[in-house]
């Protein structure tokens, strides 16, 4: 059976982009086709500068939307990264898999470490060297399918090569996994600035719809997204990035194509409400059940607890082959 492993960080209230362009899927389909594991990658949310309250909080409520979201633990693993000593493990040995030039190359490397260093911050160095850890949780699970939006595939191509390069010097270790990208909504951008994605760890909140957002606040934020001073209403990602994430987003939430939506609508208004109206519908049922899942921690625990026996025991065999293989003297 595939196996597939994907994971959301606990940097900031879940988006309407994680919903759209990953969890979604996530439910709808892979914990249906596949042996499908789904992480809160909480030690990737540790690579920028952070509240260890705030995280913590954020780590629960990132697992407690995923299974409000409609993940079935009777279906899927669901389980918090920090919590299976795998991935810190096999993260070491990707280290030492990959090179400096390639952590180096990675876009969200450098657009990250560029804007801590305007703030004047210091760039961790578990900024660089995220990748590898991503590698490793995809590795320590021989996933061979990793679902992500456009904005991860390159660290999935970097986890490919370190499976390639580790399999061909020290013999085969790891399954070579490939990313799958949804075909809607793969990247929602942010409403108030259409040029770059709607990204839960961003400070200006004006352009972002969190899952747990009331129905006026959506409707506030969609009704202010920013357009252009075109008239008519047409499907031109390029020139017009604005409408065309409105129709993007109405698409993805009501199952048609953004240019046959475009044909339908004369006015941004229309546009706007009708899109303000499909995702407060299809936030509601989400919100509804996370309502629900709140009042009942004791759920949420177990859930995780069992996930994380359960990856612990996928993972331990691979990377304790794989500490061997690289030349590593069994513990007795
Ligand atoms: N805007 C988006 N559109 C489509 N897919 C998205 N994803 C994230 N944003 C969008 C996908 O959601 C999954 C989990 O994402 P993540 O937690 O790795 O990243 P994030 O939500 O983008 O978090 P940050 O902290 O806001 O991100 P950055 O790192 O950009 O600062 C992934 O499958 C992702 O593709």
């Amino acid at each position: 059976m595939t196996r597939i492993f994907s994971g959301i960080k606990p940097t900031g209230h879940l988006t309407l982009g994680n919903y759209l362009g990953a969890v979604r899927r996530w439910v709808e389909v892979d914990q249906h086709r596949a042996d499908a594991l789904f992480c809160v990658v909480d030690l990737h949310a540790l690579t920028v500068d952070h509240d260890p309250g705030r995280v913590r909080r954020l780590s629960r409520q990132a697992a407690t939307l995923l299974l409000a979201a409609g993940l079935d633990p009777a279906r899927c693993t669901v389980f918090v990264q920090s919590h299976v000593d795998e991935h810190a493990r096999l993260s070491y040995l990707m280290e030492c898999t990959a090179t400096d030039g390639e952590m180096r190359r990675m876009i969200q490397y450098k657009e990250k470490a560029a804007r801590e260093q305007q703030r004047g911050g210091s760039v961790r160095l578990s900024l660089l060297t995220y990748p590898a850890l991503m590698a490793a949780d995809i590795l320590a699970y021989q996933a061979d399918e990793v679902p992500v939006g456009d904005d991860q595939t390159q660290h999935v191509e970097l986890a490919r090569d370190l499976a390639v390069r580790f399999n061909q010097r020290y013999g085969h270790a790891f399954t070579v996994p490939r990313a799958v990208r949804p075909q809607v909504a793969a990247r929602v951008m942010d409403l108030q600035d259409p040029t770059s994605k709607m990204g839960k760890s961003h400070a200006a909140t004006a352009g972002i719809v969190y899952l747990l957002d009331e129905p006026d606040v959506i409707r506030r934020k969609v009704m202010r997204a920013v357009t252009d001073s075109g008239s008519g209403v047409a499907y031109e990602p390029d020139t017009r990035p604005g409408v065309a994430n409105l129709l993007d987003i109405l698409a993805a939430c009501t199952g048609s194509s953004p240019e046959e939506l475009a044909e339908s609508y004369d006015s941004y208004g229309a546009l706007k409400k009708d899109t303000a109206e499909a995702v407060v519908e299809v936030l509601r049922p989400l919100r509804e059940r996370h309502g629900e899942l709140c009042a009942d921690p004791g759920q949420v625990d177990r859930v995780l607890r069992e996930g994380a026996e359960r990856a612990r025991a996928l993972a331990r065999p691979t990377v304790d082959a794989a500490y061997s293989a690289i030349g590593l003297l069994p513990a007795l």
